[in-house]
């Protein structure tokens, strides 16, 4: 089987030194979750950035900032910059990054509860002038999808030469308002995308290595990290996005599946 891609989210936007007091906020944080993701396996980081005293930014300048001190410890490593950002930001807020010319960049493709009274909002309108400005760019998508119907969108705006070959997916499974995080659930999704495309399964709390193992049996890849779960194991708080990392790579070892190195990953990604 093709080697298996690890993306570390190593910060995200909702989690808080309060629920992990390693979750990354400064940018010497954020390189040092960087390094131990890189050093355990990751491939790809899939990158928010924090204002020293954690409150989510896309600010272009602490992304610029944030990027030049990962590649200082991870010269190699794709930079996936997120447009998501955190629920509530404007679309031009939310596309600062992408000014910075990464590798990749999240597309989110579609509307969906976000827990509690929260709403992450993406019209089709956002969709594509997202979809337009990253092609512009030669910026490479993760098209990020929380529920089936964000598959069908994406499929959709591929028809319409808003997204281009090869696609890759990353499954967002069990945000409270998306697709749950059931095998069931997963095999659909992986089912639902062109033959030429890849995916990778994030499963969210204590989903992230059920979901993991799943990707990593059926083919697919994998992200871990803060972003979307704190916990090691029941009850123990990983100390590192490194210990998240290095935990996939010993199922992936134990189940055959050896790990693909950056340039491996861009290989396999056709970037
Ligand atoms: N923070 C979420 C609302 C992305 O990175 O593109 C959106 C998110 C998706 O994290
Ligand atoms: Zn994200």
């Amino acid at each position: 089987m093709e080697k298996l891609i690890i993306t570390a989210c190593i910060c995200g936007a909702e989690v808080t030194k309060e629920h992990n007091p390693a979750v990354p906020y400064t940018v010497a944080e954020i390189a040092r979750e960087a390094k131990s993701a890189v050093d355990a396996g990751a491939a790809i980081i899939h990158l928010h950035v924090r204002e020293d005293d954690g409150t989510p930014t896309q600010s272009a300048a602490r992304f610029a900032a944030c990027i030049a001190a990962i590649r200082e410890v991870c010269p190699d490593v794709i930079i996936q910059t997120s447009t998501g950002g955190a629920v509530g930001m404007s679309n031009e807020e939310r596309l600062q990054p992408i000014t910075l010319n990464p590798e990749m960049a999240t597309l989110d493709c579609g509307t969906c509860n976000f827990g509690g009274d929260d709403i992450f909002v993406n019209t089709e309108n956002t969709i594509i002038e997202f979809a337009r400005k990253m092609t512009a760019r030669g910026i490479k998508p993760e098209l990020e999808v929380f529920d089936k119907g964000m598959i069908d969108m994406a499929l959709r705006l591929h028809r319409r030469g808003y997204i281009a070959d090869p696609m890759h997916f990353d499954f967002v499974m069990g945000v409270n308002g998306g697709i749950a995080a059931t095998p069931r659930d997963l095999v659909f999704m992986a089912g639902s995308i062109p033959p030429n495309s890849t995916w990778t399964a994030a499963g969210v709390g204590r989903a992230q290595f059920p979901m993991a193992t799943m990707a990593i049996l059926m083919g697919g890849h994998v992200r871990v990290g803060f972003e979307d779960n704190i916990y090691l194991e029941k009850g123990v708080l990983a100390k590192s996005n490194g210990e998240l990392v290095a935990k996939a790579v010993r199922i992936a070892k134990e189940l055959g599946r050896g790990i693909a190195t950056p340039a491996e990953a861009r290989e396999i990604l056709g970037m």
